[in-house]
């Protein structure tokens, strides 16, 4: 039976859509009881992301509890680099380590991106396997991390802090920094394109990091290697790419130069209060995370407030400002569900 094309799919294209299109960061995740249950069967989280059917079943979870118009396949943006030789190991409680990070121009040298194929085939087997399960009810986004993300993590062996490490790099070691980069993002188009290829119908590039860096430092060290990402998507796709979501987390500050990336859709964090009339981008958020620790006045109040901001953006896709954070009540993500696809209702476009 032919199905009309899906909300999220509409929004990134800029068509009328009857009410805004909502899915959220992180929305698989530990303030689930039963992502925690699925997750006590691992001793590892690297070998959770490694078993496809617990990904899928995981990626499943939330869409089994609430009506949200995407699925994002459950995987990390650390994958690439783990696959690079990094080590990676998520300690509880203290987030990802790399055992052998990234501190020589030697090193960076003896970096090769990735084949996905070889070495990532347990994300594209999850990308296989969820979008099956879906049956097409809702899209399914796949991901990667942005160069300069993963640079960050890679040099600093850890999250969680400033990253020291990795912008003294860019500081004193350009060149090593500019080869790291240029792999890196090698590695984001070949992941992106296999994910695409493996049936992922919307792509989101996180930027968690960028905010780090000042807008000069930010046009040199991310911009540019989003932009060599994006041009080389059509050659790793296999033809035209699907429609892309650059999230960065950098309070708006880069939003004119990413609307001219050839990106489809920006994802601005929730530090961003206004949106600039000019700017001709779709955008995803940007909801305080915050918000889901108050109650259910205050959350409605707040999803009025952030409907009205994108109100004249060429669309809004409607998200947190980042992920969900874990202690949440599943209770309360359902009043934000509800209040989102109530407030968005335009009954006059079809
Ligand atoms: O539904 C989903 O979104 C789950 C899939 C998913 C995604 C999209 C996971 C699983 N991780 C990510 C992206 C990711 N991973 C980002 C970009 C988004 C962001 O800015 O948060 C980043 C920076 C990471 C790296 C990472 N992985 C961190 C952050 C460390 C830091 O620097 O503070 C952490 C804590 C992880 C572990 C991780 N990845 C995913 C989950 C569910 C978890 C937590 C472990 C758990 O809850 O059991």
């Amino acid at each position: 039976m032919p199905h009309p094309e899906h909300l999220l799919l509409r929004s990134l294209a800029r068509q009328p859509v009857e009410r805004t299109p909502l899915w959220l960061m992180r929305q698989a995740g530990r303030y689930l009881p039963e992502y925690r249950a699925l997750r006590g069967s691992f001793s590892q989280l690297t070998e959770f992301f490694r078993s496809p059917q617990a990904a899928c079943e995981a990626a499943m979870q939330p869409l089994a509890r609430y009506p949200l118009d995407a699925a994002i396949v459950f995987s990390d943006i650390l994958t690439i680099p783990d696959a690079m030789g990094l080590g990676l190991k998520f300690l509880s409680g203290e987030g990802p380590r790399f055992e052998h990070p990234l501190r020589t121009a030697r090193q960076i040298r003896a970096l090769a991106p990735p084949d996905p194929e070889q070495e990532l085939g347990y994300v594209l087997e999850a990308v296989r396997m969820t979008r099956q399960a879906l049956a097409e009810r809702v899209p399914l986004i796949g991901f990667t991390g942005s160069p300069w993300t993963l640079a960050a993590y890679m040099v600093e062996g850890r999250g969680g802090n400033n990253f020291p490490h990795a912008r003294a790099l860019l500081r004193e070691q350009p060149q090593a920094a500019e080869q790291l980069l240029d792999t890196l993002a090698t590695a984001v188009a070949l992941l992106l394109g296999a994910q695409a290829q493996a049936g992922a119908q919307v792509l989101q590039i996180f930027d968690s990091w960028g905010g780090l860096l000042s807008d000069e430092e930010y046009r040199r060290w991310s911009l540019e290697y989003l932009h060599r990402t994006i041009a080389a998507l059509p050659t790793t796709c296999g033809g035209k790419p699907p429609p892309l979501i650059v999230f960065v987390r950098d309070g708006g500050r880069s939003l004119t130069q990413l609307a001219a990336s050839g990106c489809a859709a920006v994802g601005v964090d929730e530090q961003l209060s206004h949106w600039p009339p000019e700017l001709d981008i779709v955008v995803q958020g940007n909801l305080d995370p915050a918000l889901l620790s108050t109650d259910p006045k205050q959350l409605d109040i707040a999803v009025d407030t952030v409907l009205k901001r994108f109100a004249n953006a060429p669309g809004h896709i409607f998200n947190l400002g980042h992920g969900v954070p874990p202690p949440t009540d599943p209770a309360l993500v359902e009043v934000l569900v509800d209040s989102v696809r109530q407030r968005s209702q335009r009954p006059s476009a079809h």
